[in-house]
């Protein structure tokens, strides 16, 4: 019998290379969609996966409890993907009521819907080292407190002990992935590092002169998407459900991924000034390339995070491979190429 999978969010990053990860696998994948005045199909195209025999689209709101119990009726799946979110933190500062409806009550809605409907569905619910926010240990593993930093961290810290509680209560195999930031060429371009890359890309093709950026002193542990979808889905087979950090045990500023992106592009960058008044200027033309710009701090910031995925390793196998540099590089060449074929996406 060929496993059935629900993934929420297959229009998102996570959301279509994990559909590809278990299409791959053999699965039946049922992939959800928000009804929009556009379609937002982009990722899975691009991996080739939209026509998919066993990829069934479903439409399909968080926030809406019977749009869960009608999903897990319609599609009786052995597992459940909840990767579905308003995932961008500065927007969570903006729309703190949207952001926690979705990434908590929605959350919640389909934890419910698999404890009336079926309470072996195995369940991942996608957690965050955003709930860190303001670390109390370095580096953070799954037993660090948190202390979320923003509405974001806060819904999603909600998100997290919910699916314990699922757990414990209720028996439900439910995983929470503490998952670090992971990047791709299919990344959102609001978030920094497709920003940055998009932006180097195209300031080399001359139709950018320069990119306005935020705090460069906020240090990330970035990995590869491709590789963190892998570890979602071995969550789902281990014996006992748990909670797993993925990450790479390595931090960077964004000052520092800035530079390799715009080494990738062939730039040389010399940083001047400091804080809002710090610059990034080409070292053969001396022509500014990066400025600051107030409107992208947030309100309140998480400094450093740094994962320690050794629970993942030992438990799972699962390990980063790809370094920052290969990373930086992937998403600087998809983005020259994809400027140089004149496609947006
Ligand atoms: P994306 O922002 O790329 O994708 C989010 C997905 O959620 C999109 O498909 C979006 O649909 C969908 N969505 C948003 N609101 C709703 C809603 N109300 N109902 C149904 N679907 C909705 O995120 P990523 O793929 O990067 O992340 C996947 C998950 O992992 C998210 O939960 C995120 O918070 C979490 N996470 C991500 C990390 C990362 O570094 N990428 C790290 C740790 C956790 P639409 O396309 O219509 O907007
Ligand atoms: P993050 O990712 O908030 O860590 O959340 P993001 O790439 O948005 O920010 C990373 C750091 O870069 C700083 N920064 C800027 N960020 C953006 N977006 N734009 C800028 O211009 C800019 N300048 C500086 C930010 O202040 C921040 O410190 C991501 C999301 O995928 C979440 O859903 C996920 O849970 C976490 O990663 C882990």
């Amino acid at each position: 019998m060929k496993k059935r999978a629900v993934v929420t969010g297959i229009t998102g990053q996570d959301g279509a290379y994990l559909a590809e990860l278990l299409l791959d696998k053999g699965y039946t994948v049922y992939g959800t969609f928000r009804r929009t005045s556009s379609v937002n199909f982009w990722r899975i195209e691009s991996l080739g996966i939209q026509d998919h025999p066993e990829l069934h689209l479903v439409e399909y709101d968080l926030t809406d409890l019977g749009s869960s119990l009608t999903l897990l009726r319609d599609a009786e799946p052995d597992e459940v993907y909840n990767l579905a979110a308003q995932s961008f933190v500065g927007a969570s500062f903006n729309q703190p009521e949207a952001t926690t409806h979705t990434n908590g009550l929605g959350t919640l809605h389909l934890l419910e819907a698999i404890r009336l409907t079926d309470r072996k569905i195995k369940y991942y619910q996608a957690s965050t080292s955003e709930m860190f926010g303001k670390v109390q240990a370095i580096p953070q593993k799954e037993d660090t407190p948190f202390y979320p930093r923003s509405p974001y961290g806060v819904s999603k810290l909600f998100a997290h002990w919910m699916t314990m509680n699922y757990r414990e209560s209720y028996g439900i195999f439910g995983c929470c992935g503490i998952l670090f930031n992971h990047e791709s060429p299919l990344r959102g371009r609001e978030f920094v590092t497709r920003k940055v890359t998009d932006a180097a890309a195209r300031i080399r093709s001359g139709k950018l002169d320069v990119l306005l950026l935020g705090n460069l002193d906020a240090k990330r542990d970035w990995g590869y998407a491709k590789e963190y979808v892998d570890g979602m889905w071995r969550m789902l087979q281990a014996e006992k459900p748990d909670n797993y950090v993925l990450a790479t045990h390595r931090t960077e500023t964004v000052r520092e991924f800035v530079d390799m992106a715009f080494r990738a592009a062939g730039y040389e960058l010399r940083f001047e000034g400091m804080a809002q008044g710090e610059v990034a200027i080409d070292r053969k033309t001396g022509k500014v390339l990066v400025k600051i710009d107030p409107k992208f701090y947030r309100p309140a910031e998480v400094e450093l995070l740094i994962g320690d995925p050794s629970h993942a390793r030992k438990t799972l196998g699962w390990e980063a491979r790809t370094t920052l540099e290969q990373l930086c590089a992937m998403m600087v060449e998809a983005d020259l190429q994809r400027i140089s074929e004149g496609r947006s996406f």
